[in-house]
Formats: structure tokens, sequence, C-alpha cells
């Protein structure tokens, strides 16, 4: 009987023949140097090719250590000293969750994470991380957001956190304070500065980070920027955020970034990939997308055992090896891991002869041996030419022993027994007696302790400590009043859309002396849907490298001009890279101390609704800045069906408590808001961001009518009066944005054709009406002794004897959110449902938000109410040809 490829004899014979393949490669690489073996390798691979033969595409190297044993620089710190320093970290970090749990059952917390990453943060927070008052500016760490006890505790150490403050985490409504779960900006102002719990945002976020640092310098806004470091689970690489925008970074070869993903192989339910290779299939992405990957996959321990590796047997069995189960040996004794790992060939089992089996447990993985992450970390920070990643292999849990090393239910671990507690002190030599290690308390050394001292000289020498967030650099002097004049006055009836009218008005921004170097417009692919492109021109697309091709349109006026100091940010189609170019940009009065007013213009569609979760992380972060909802209005944008047509985002804004939105409908509401915006954002500094939406319908924009501004800015004003003024204000006729005119329209059908006087008021924000009405309700409440004060809306729209018909392009629910403070009878038109293609007029029908349709809703409300003749109803139905069958959008 033939040999099978897998008996004994077969496997000796070929491994008899790799070794003399490798005797020869050693031979070559020693007398004839890298480039030779390259040559060599090409050329067997070009011969198998011959034969039909070809190589399996790979982008991944062997499962070891990319930085080898004769390649690891010195170790530079005191490793006594700073084992101690993580020693109590592990132990503050632990214990503040236990407490927290104690005291409120449920209050949540995790250990596990901060466990398996202390080294990766220690090694940093010692050797890398660079403060604020660094002469480079300072780094900016995205901390992974289970992670942040061991954060906190160290701040602890370093005296930034009281021990009340590390009594009360996750109790921040405590008397006193607390601290908040993750990192929150909104909650800790002067520490936290990048929010991240939501898994894949730090990660673009910090891409786009880094990215945006290139562009301050680059524009000379700014000298030194610093690094950005990103730490990232492991797990949390799923996130299609997380990986979806790393071509940019190398791309832009941006060598000022350095992810460092912690390969616990655990998310929270289980292994990442049990039946794979986490930092495998990583290290393949990376590489494809062009960064400089480095593995850490073991510790020191392992060294001699790769060295006596001469066949690459052990190699091959640690690449043989999966995920799931690696977590096992985490979990099992020595005996198990000879057995199981090294048991696989007998030369395996030879070599951990003389390992005894605590020893063989002992055999740390990369990223906990600090040696190894500062080679690696060394390696990434002088890396020039893109950016690095790092992989760095760890144990979830690790130091918890019994309690959830390595085990499955170890992210949701937040509680220690007696025996877990006092394990866990002894192996950590934490100075804590029995008597007292039952209650967990919180360890820290003198003030004067070798520890402390340590601890501290290492941030003075790295320019302060981490992460402290600034606050607000001065004020901005305003734009000048002649940038908003024209749009005041009104144009000539050619007709503008507000996209139009945004764009000039941008323009002229960008022209201000105060202003308009600050400014950053940021697009995703959209400039000519917005009329944009002649900002190419005027203030260029920005590009590290400039233009290095002669652009197709150079010889037109409004070329595609690219530019090192370029002010527009063309991000591609990336609604998520935009509003993190966006954020960047809108926080970097804390983190870079410069006032850069980002705008991101963008399709109303594709904004809250695609990218919320990245609005809300602006929102923690503080971040100011317009956000601009183009192409807005389900009946506005004509002909692009369902998907495109935005009638809800002005409804999603109610949810964000920093966003102010404003729904305009001519060019002098758009001036006042945009003019307010920067007033209350870069003069006075407020933590929100303005969000407008502007459409593409052209038609004439009249002046300001006097004393409008200040309903403008609150929501509603009254536009104009038909008929007795008397009468009119028991119709108020209510329209936002484009279905303004129309309301217009239907307010002078009603005047001309049936005798009914209106007044009509341009609602631009019914979400800032409703927000400041239930401030107001809610002060009532509280003050029941007090004069009550009257909301905005109800003094516009609070009379009991006035009918109310409101019409926008956005759905019911945005006049019913003032439904309380309107006195008498409410219509609301508006566009709930899915949008159809086809041309505006039939759409507003389909719909229901048309001239004719608001004036047969004011006529049968009025009719209904017997306060005009009901004859009007069927002469009404007749004349202004309302389908009354037809079925509600919402069923369609
Ligand atoms: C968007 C989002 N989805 C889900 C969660 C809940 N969650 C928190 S941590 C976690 C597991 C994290 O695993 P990994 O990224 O591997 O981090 P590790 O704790 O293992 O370092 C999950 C699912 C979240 N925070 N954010
Ligand atoms: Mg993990």
């Amino acid at each position: 009987m033939a040999e099978t490829r897998n008996s004994p004899a077969t496997r000796e014979t070929d491994l008899q023949e790799e070794r003399e393949w490798i005797d020869s490669l050693d031979y070559v690489i020693k007398h004839g140097g890298e480039e030779r073996v390259r040559d060599l390798l090409r050329a067997l691979q070009r011969r198998a090719a011959e034969f039909g033969i070809s190589l399996p595409y790979t982008t991944h190297t062997p499962y070891v250590n990319t930085i080898s044993r004769q390649d690891q620089p010195r170790f530079p710190g005191q490793r006594e000293i700073e084992r101690r320093i993580k020693s109590i970290l592990r132990w503050n970090a632990m214990a503040m969750v236990v407490r927290a749990n104690r005291e409120e059952s449920g209050i949540g917390g995790h250990i596990s994470t901060y466990a398996s990453a202390a080294t990766l943060y220690e090694v940093g927070f010692n050797h890398f991380f660079r403060g604020k008052d660094d002469p480079s500016g300072g780094d900016q760490i995205y901390f992974q957001g289970h992670a942040s006890p061991g954060i906190y505790a160290r701040a602890f150490l370093e005296g930034r956190i009281s021990a009340e403050q590390i009594d009360n985490f996750r109790r921040e409504l405590r008397p006193g304070g607390g601290l908040p779960s993750y990192p929150h900006p909104r909650a800790l102002p002067d520490f936290w500065e990048f929010p991240t719990v939501s898994m894949g945002l730090g990660p673009i976020l910090a891409i786009y980070q880094a990215r945006f640092n290139r562009y301050l310098e680059d524009r000379g806004l700014r000298k030194n920027t610093g690094r950005v470091w990103a730490f990232v689970g492991d797990g949390e690489t799923d996130e299609p955020e997380s990986l979806g925008a790393i071509s940019l970074a190398s791309r832009e070869k941006l060598d000022n970034l350095i992810f460092v993903i912690n390969c616990n192989l655990q998310r929270l339910d289980g292994p990442v990939r049990g039946n794979g290779k986490i930092i495998q299939e990583l290290e393949a992405v990376f590489r494809g997308a062009g960064w400089n990957v480095i593995k850490v996959i073991w510790g020191d321990a392992w060294d001699p055992l790769l060295a006596k590796d001469q066949d690459g047997l052990l190699v091959r069995r640690m690449e043989e090896v999966v995920d799931g189960d690696y977590q096992n040996y985490s979990v099992k004794p020595g005996s198990h891991i000879r057995e199981h790992f090294f048991g696989a060939h007998p030369n395996l089992l030879a070599m951990v002869e003389g390992y005894t089996d605590e020893e063989l447990r002992k055999l740390r993985r990369g990223g906990h041996d600090p040696e190894k992450v500062f080679a690696a970390y060394k390696a990434a920070v002088e890396h020039r030419g893109g950016p690095t990643v790092i992989l760095a292999k760890t144990i979830k849990g690790y130091g918890l022993g019994e309690a959830g090393e390595g085990k499955n239910i170890t992210h949701q671990q937040k509680k220690m027994n007696l025996e877990e507690l006092r394990e866990f002190r002894s192996r950590f030599g934490i100075p804590i007696s029995d008597e007292e290690v039952g209650e967990a308390p919180v360890y820290k050394p003198a003030d004067d302790s070798p520890e402390l001292r340590y601890l501290r000289e290492c941030r003075m020498r790295l320019g302060g400590f981490v992460p402290t967030r600034n606050g607000d650099p001065e004020p901005i002097p305003p734009p000048k009043a002649e940038v908003f004049a024209e749009f005041l006055e009104g144009s000539d009836d050619r007709g503008a859309s507000t996209t139009m009218v945004f764009v000039r008005l941008l323009a002229k921004l960008l022209r201000d002396e105060s202003v308009g170097r600050l400014i950053v417009p940021i697009v995703p692919d959209e400039a000519r849907t917005f009329g944009m492109e002649a900002l190419f021109r005027q203030v260029g697309i920005y590009s590290h490298v400039g233009q290095r091709y002669e652009p197709v349109d150079r010889e037109t006026l409004l070329y595609y001009k690219e530019a090192t100091d370029g002010q527009i940010l063309e991000e591609g189609i990336t609604e998520a890279g935009s509003i993190s170019s966006f954020i960047a940009a809108g926080t970097a009065y804390a983190t870079h101390g410069v006032q850069t007013i980002p705008f991101f213009i963008f399709y109303s569609m594709f904004g809250f609704q695609r990218i919320g979760d990245l609005v809300w992380a602006a929102g923690d972060m503080r971040c100011r800045g317009f956000l601009v909802g183009g192409t807005a209005g389900r009946t506005t944008l004509a002909g692009e069906g369902l998907q495109h047509q935005d009638g809800h985002s002005h409804v999603l804004a109610y949810t964000y408590p920093h966003i102010v939105a404003y729904d305009p409908a001519f060019a002098y509401e758009i001036a006042v808001i945009v003019r307010d915006g920067i007033r209350r954002m870069y003069v006075d500094r407020e933590n929100v961001c303005f969000y407008m939406t502007v459409g593409n319908e052209p038609y004439p924009m009249p002046p300001m009518p006097a004393g409008a501004e200040d309903g403008i800015l609150r929501g509603t004003y009254r536009f104009r009066t038909m008929g007795n003024a008397g009468d009119a204000a028991k119709v108020k006729l209510l329209g936002s944005g484009a279905i303004l005119n129309e309301v217009l329209e239907a307010q002078r059908t009603l005047h001309e054709k049936y005798g009914v006087a209106s007044e009509v008021w341009s609602v631009t924000s019914y979400q800032q009406l409703s927000r400041e009405a239930l401030d107001v309700e809610r002060w009532n409440r509280l003050h029941p002794t007090e004069t009550p004060r009257v909301a905005y809306a109800q003094r516009c729209f609070g009379d009991p004897a006035a009918l109310v018909v409101a019409a926008s392009d956005y759905m019911k629910v945005l006049p019913h959110s003032i439904r309380p403070w309107i006195g008498g009878s409410l219509v609301a038109l508006g566009t709930d449902g899915f949008g159809r293609s086809d041309a505006r007029p039939a759409l507003r029908d389909y719909f229901g938000i048309d001239a004719r349709h608001v004036t047969w809703a004011t006529i049968e409300a009025l009719a209904r109410e017997g306060r005009v003749d009901r004859k009007l109803v069927p002469r009404a139905a007749k004349d202004l040809e309302i389908d009354r069958d037809r079925p509600d959008p919402t069923r369609l």
C-alpha cells in the first residue's frame, strides 16, 4: 500500500527536504544579503508559475513577533518600579469596579479589558505619550472605552482624581461628583478628550484626527500637532467604521498615527475568531491597505524556544493552533499546554523537556511583556511614511485568576469574592492586610514613595498628564457685517435656492478677515450637487502633496484645484469620514487651541440617519460647527425617490441635545442663523452644533421684515398678513423651508377667492420652539409660587380662538411637538411616508402639502368650527381638485 501524504514516514522525508532548503536559504542570507534572498524567492515563484502552480496570495507573515529578539532595543525604564506601579493600577482599577458594584448592585463596570491592556498603556504612559506641554504639542490618545477604570486608577495615583471620585465611579450624580463609566468629555471636560465607547468610532475618529493634524500644519494654523494613538479592541475591529477608513491613513502617509489593537482574542460573548486567528487576519487587512504592521505575539520566555527552533516546527505549530485553543491554554495548567500544544510533535516536546508545568503556564504573551511592547512602540514612532498598527496578543482578564482570566464570562465580571481578592492581592503584591482585603480598598503609596516619584517624573519629562482636555482659547472676532448685508436685503426675483444662498454666503465668509482662514468646508463628493465648485478654485481642495497631475479641466475658470494649503476637505463618498473630519475641526479649539469652524455639507438624508452615532459622539466631545443638510425636503428634492428624499432629519434633530436645528426658507433667515451660529459657538463658545437644511428649489428671496431677527432664531416670526388684521390673527398659516411659498400662495387664494384673512408665519425651527416651551413648562412646574412664564410658542400661537394650519416638507410630528402651546385647533400637514420619484408639484400633491391642500385644510377646519359657511367646503373641493379618496402615503 502506498504511503499516504500524512504517514509518519512521509512527514519525516518532507521535514528532511524542508531542512535542506532552509539550510540553503540560511546560507544565502548569510552570504548574499536580503536583496539576493528576495531575488531567489521571486525566481522560485516564477518557476512554479511556469508549471501552473500559483502560490496562495498572502499578506500575512509567520505567527511570530515582527521585531526579533536581536533587533529589540534596550529598555530604558526601571522594570521593577514600573511593574509595581502597574500592579497597583491593576488592583485599583479592579477595586473601584468591585466596590461600585457592592454598593449598588448592577451599576456595572469592567475589569477584564484593562487587565489585558495594562502593559500596553503603562509602557505608553511611562515612555511615549506626550502631554500638552511637550514641544510636540502633545499626543491625542483614544483609550479603549472599557479600559477607563485603569485610566482613572492612574489619574488617582497622579493626584488628579480624588479617592471620593473613585468611590463614586459610575455615580456621577452623587453630591461632590463621581466618575462617568467611560471616556465622556461632556461629563469630565478637563479630563477626557475622545469618547470611544461606542465601538468603532474611536478608530475612524483617530484616522481623521491624524489627517486633520496634517491639515492644520499644512495650512499654517498650528505648528506642532503631536501623534495620534488609538487603542482598539480586537472584537471592535468587526465594526465597519474600525477598518473602513484605514486606506485613507496609508494614502495620506499618516506616520503620526498609531493603532494599538489589544488582541485578547475575546469580545463580550466569547472568542473573536475561535476557529481562526484575529492577529493574522488583521495583519493581512492592514498590510493590504499599506500600513506598517508590528506583531507582538510572544513574550520573552518564548525567545529561547524560538532560538532552538531550527527546523521551524515551533513556528508552524504556533501558526496552526487557532485562537479558540490559545484562549483555552490561558485557563489551563501547564500540563495541558505541554500535552496539547507541544505534544503535537516529539521534537516540540523535547524542546520543553527541561521546563516545569508552571514554567509552561507562565510563558507570557507579547502584550504583557513591557520590553516587547516598548520595542514595538519605539519602532512605530520611528516609522516614517505611513501609519503603524501594533497587534498585541494579550489575555483578557489577565491576573484575575479563577475570577475570570481568559474565560468567556470575563468581560462581564464585576465581582470578586474574598478568596479571589486575596489571591489577586498576593499575586500583585499589594500591601493590603488580610483583614482589609475583603473591602477591596483602593491603595495609594505615599507621595514621596519611589513609585509615585517615578510616575510623576515620567509624566513631567513627557510634557504633563494625559489625558488632559484643554479649555477654551480666546473668542474670535465675529465676521464683518457686510458679509451678511446683501442677504438681508433680498434679491430681485430671478430666483435662487437656499443652497445657492448658503454657498454664496460661505464664499463670502471664506474671504472674511476674521473667520475666513478658520473655516473648514467639508464635502462627501457632493460639491457639484450643491453648486460649490466655484470654491474649488477660490480656496482649493486640501491635499498634503499638492497637485501632481494636470487637471483635465485646467483650462476652465473653476478647475479642480488641489493644493497643500487647500481649504476644502473633499472627502469622497464617506459621510462617516466627513463627520470625523468635522469633529476633528469642531474640537480643535480644545485639542489644539485653534477655533476652526467646520461646515459639513451633505445630502440631508445621509446625515443623522446614516451617521447618527458620530453626531452623538460630536455632542459628547463638545464639538462646534455647522452641519448643512443639502437637497433637503421630501418634496423639494424632486425625482430622487424614496432613499434620497428626506422628510425626517428635523425629527431626528430633536434627539440630539447639542443640535440647534433650522429649516430656513429665505436668504435673510440663513444669514441671521449663520451669523448667530458663529456668535454662539466661537464668540460665546457654547458647546452646540447648528444643523440647517437647504434646498435646491429656486424662488425669489424677499428682504427681511423689520424686527424678524429674534423670531428667526427662536423658531418663528410673522411674515405676512392678508385681510383685516383682527380676522387674520384668527387664522395662522405656518410654513417652513420651501413649503413656506406654498403657504403664501394658499394665503392669497384664501383671501382672494374665499374672503378668508390670515397671517403667515415662517417657522424656522419647531425644535427650538418646542425646547424653549418645555423649558418654560419645567420651570413653572418647579416654581409654582412665582409668576408663571409664557413660552414663546404660546405667545405666538396660544390664542384659543385661532386656527393653526401648519405645513412643512417634514413629518407632521414637528408641528405636533408644540401642540400643547397652541391655543386653538391644529391641522398639521407633512410628508410622512416614503418619498417618490416625481416632480415637485406631483410630490406636494401626493403628500398633501401644496398650496391647494393648505387652502383646503384651512377651509375645511374653519367650516368644521362653524367659522365659515359649510357650503364653502364642496366648492373648495371642486375648485382645488382635491382627490379626497387618495390613500395615505404612509400606507403605500
Ligand atoms: C457599537 C457598540 N456595540 C456594542 C457595544 C457593547 N460592547 C461593549 S464592549 C464589547 C466587547 C468588546 O470587545 P473587544 O473590542 O474585543 O474589547 P476587549 O474588552 O476585549 O478589549 C461590546 C460588544 C458597544 N460598546 N458599542
Ligand atoms: Mg477583545
